[in-house]
């Protein structure tokens, strides 16, 4: 096994919508843990350096004033394979091309209101972490059903 920790994210369209809830007990149905949780408006600084890699692009600007214009749901997720797991429950990042079952498929229409942000890499995974959480904010334990879960 390899366990990993994500840093994922509802989105503001993904909480005024009412689907944080349904969403969220996707992940926990599968089993996946959750470690860090909190609701939060995101500054201006925190949305850029989370999104950092596409500053410049044409979609820069709107992605920004999306991010922050009303609360996300932060989360960190811990799991085997939690990385690449979380962007398979997640789907492709236009909801236009998603499979369905997937999260951004079942929940959204547009690429620039795609629901939900999950780390694209471990490396990723470490850096979002930090930026979103202290230490302190994330929960060690293990989850009763771990014996049910994991051969
Ligand atoms: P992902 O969120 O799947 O990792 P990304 O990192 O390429 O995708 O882009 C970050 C977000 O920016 C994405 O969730 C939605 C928005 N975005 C990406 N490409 C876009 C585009 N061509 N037009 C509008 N928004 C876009
Ligand atoms: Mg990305």
């Amino acid at each position: 096994m390899a366990m990993e920790r994500t840093f994922v994210m509802l989105k503001p369209d993904a909480v005024q919508r009412g689907h944080a809830g349904e969403i969220i007990s996707r992940f926990e149905k599968k089993g996946i843990k959750m470690v860090g949780m909190k609701l939060m408006l995101i500054s201006e600084d925190l949305a850029s350096r989370h999104y950092g890699e596409h500053v410049g692009k044409p979609f820069y600007e709107k992605l920004m004033s999306y991010i922050t214009s009303g609360p996300v749901v932060a989360m960190v997720l811990e799991g085997d394979n939690a990385v690449e797991m979380v962007r398979k429950f997640l789907g492709a990042t236009n909801p236009q091309d998603a499979t369905p079952g997937t999260i951004r498929c079942d929940y959204g229409q547009m690429i620039g209101r795609n629901i939900i942000h999950g780390s694209d890499s471990l490396a990723s995974a470490e850096r979002e972490i930090g930026l979103f959480f202290d230490d302190d904010e994330l929960v060690d334990y293990t989850r009763i059903d771990a014996a049910w879960l994991f051969e």
